[in-house]
């Protein structure tokens, strides 16, 4: 079977707006397993752990603001190719550009609320960093599926 594993967060916005479960849909009738989950508020210092590659940007502050405002809802998500495939469901990082049919692309318009974080699968260190961000190894989950068979040859 396929273990490549991918941290996501559902961002503020996302949760106020109700999206979690849509998301988490999307990623269900992918084919991908959820391995672990959490919903927590961030404070501003894991918040800049989190975003620590744009510190120093113009944007940064306006970033940790916005992602510190509210409840956000954390996951980890398994299966074949699943950093690439999770950021092509995503879409590109600004709402406006992202395509139809695509997460930022459907339920977003504007870049400082882009519903969705997922880790940067051009960035060979980004899913490890992030998933120890928010979370310790023994809260991640390894289990079957008895369709696993039926995804994967
Ligand atoms: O990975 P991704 O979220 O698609 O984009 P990043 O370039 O890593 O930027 C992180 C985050 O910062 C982005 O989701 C929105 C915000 N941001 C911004 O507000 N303004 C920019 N010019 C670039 C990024
Ligand atoms: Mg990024």
């Amino acid at each position: 079977h396929y273990d490549e594993r991918t941290f996501v967060m559902v961002k503020p916005d996302g949760v106020q707006r109700g999206l979690i479960g849509e998301i988490i849909s999307r990623f269900e009738d992918r084919g991908l397993k959820l391995v672990g989950a959490k919903a927590l508020t961030l404070d501003e210092e894991l918040a800049s752990e989190h975003y620590s590659e744009h510190q120093g940007k113009d944007f940064f502050d306006d970033l940790i603001d916005f992602i510190t405002s509210g409840p956000v809802f954390a996951m980890v998500w398994e299966g074949k190719d699943a950093t690439r495939q999770v950021r092509r469901m995503v879409g590109a990082t600004d709402p406006g550009e992202a395509a139809p049919g695509t997460i930022r692309g459907d339920y977003g318009l504007d870049l400082g609320r882009n519903v969705i974080h997922a880790s940067d699968h051009e960035d060979e260190g980004a899913n490890a960093r992030e998933t120890s961000v928010f979370f310790d190894d023994d809260e991640l989950l390894n289990y079957e599926q008895a369709t696993d068979k039926w995804r994967y040859e």
